[in-house]
């Protein structure tokens, strides 16, 4: 059994914990939070008697094998930092770094001290996305040559996460990641990125409308397109839905989690919906179930030494896009090639 601890008892941790519950060989044994409040609140609803309201002391008190970190971007990197030095396994929360230059030190330490680092990049995990990536690779639709990666919506996110309204960058950072990885995820790695940015809500201090156009190394086209102030006639947080035209057909990844494939002679309809989980809540239960994926893939891979498919290595890439889209936007839509940041 891998023993872990849990870093930063917010919002999302607990999503972490209830996936915890769930996954056989990784049990949470001790909580850390520097908000003692949080700690032992949730110390109570998860039963974990062992708890610290400080990283540096619980890692040298405690025996573990890995850390979950679940606070915000700034505390990653010495956080991880710290993991590394212990010699312990580490699953980071995203965004993985403010900066490219934390990112890549994050990833230097963990292989200098040979532990795994993966990135929390749970979307990919959706189980209706992973059914569009195997339709993908089994051919149906051809090779695609466009994508629409889209996430739109009205919902309150500031509520449970008021610091989405506060910070200097938002949509892109926060959202736009995830769906940029989704991007990579279903049409590989990108050779350039466009972007414009828009604030649409005034209480708010940063971009919450992004468009971008990605044209992937693979020589497919894509747009990802995230706003959080378009007020649909029906609420579809937090779906993405997929558009993709390929040389023998199309696939549409509706709302409602309503997929159509058109193979050039026939049209096929499922119901993609994820299971909602003994502990999940609608309308988050499609993030649930990808935190549960996640977790279960991180110790998967664990007990077969290989790395996961977010590895810190491979989040460059994502964060790299996040990166070029803010710069691209600042810049009136400049295309960016993404070799200007290494990948
Ligand atoms: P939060 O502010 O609610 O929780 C963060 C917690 O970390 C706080 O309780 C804080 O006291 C604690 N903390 C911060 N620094 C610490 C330190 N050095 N040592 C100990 N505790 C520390 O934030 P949140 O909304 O739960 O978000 C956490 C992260 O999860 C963010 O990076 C966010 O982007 C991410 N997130 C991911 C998803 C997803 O689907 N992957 C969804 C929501 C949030
Ligand atoms: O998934 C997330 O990272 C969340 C939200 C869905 C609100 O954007 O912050």
């Amino acid at each position: 059994m891998l023993k872990g601890a849990l870093i930063g008892c917010g919002f999302f941790a607990q999503n972490h914990l209830h996936a915890w519950r769930d996954i056989d060989g990784a049990q949470i044994i001790a909580l850390c939070d520097r908000d003692t409040a949080r700690l032992s609140q949730t110390a109570d609803a998860f039963t974990i008697a062992r708890t610290h309201d400080d990283a540096a002391r619980m890692l040298e008190e405690e025996d573990l094998d890995f850390v979950d970190i679940a606070t915000t971007a700034a505390t990653h990197r010495p956080l991880v930092e710290m993991a590394a030095s212990h010699g312990l396994h580490i699953i980071c929360q995203k965004p993985f770094a403010e900066t490219m230059e934390d990112a890549a030190a994050m990833v230097e330490a963990a292989d200098r001290a040979g532990v795994t680092l993966m990135v929390h990049e749970n979307f990919r995990w959706q189980s209706a996305l992973r059914t569009v990536r195997a339709v993908l690779d089994e051919g149906r639709i051809g090779a695609p040559f466009f994508g629409r990666v889209s996430f739109r919506s009205a919902y309150d996110v500031y509520a449970g996460q008021p610091y989405l309204a506060t910070g200097e960058r938002f949509i892109i950072e926060d959202l736009g990641i995830h769906i940029l990885d989704i991007a990579r995820f279903l049409f590989g790695d990108v050779a350039t990125l466009a972007a414009s940015t828009k604030r649409v809500n005034p209480k708010i201090r940063a971009e919450d409308v992004a468009t971008m156009m990605l044209v992937h190394q693979g020589g497919a086209t894509s747009i990802v397109d995230c706003s959080y102030a378009t007020r649909l006639p029906r609420e579809n947080f937090p779906e993405t839905l997929i558009e993709i035209d390929g040389s023998e057909g199309t696939l549409r990844l509706g709302a409602d989690y309503r997929l159509s494939v058109h193979d050039g002679d026939e049209t096929g309809e499922t119901d993609v919906a994820p299971p909602l989980l003994s502990w999940a809540e609608r309308p988050w239960h499609n993030i649930q179930e990808s935190v549960l994926a996640i977790q279960r893939h991180f110790v998967d891979c664990l007990s077969a030494g290989r790395q996961p498919e977010t590895s810190g290595r491979d989040n460059l890439k994502t964060l790299a896009l996040v990166h070029a889209a803010y710069a691209s936007a600042e810049s009136g839509g400049r295309t960016i090639a993404m070799s200007e940041f290494g990948t």
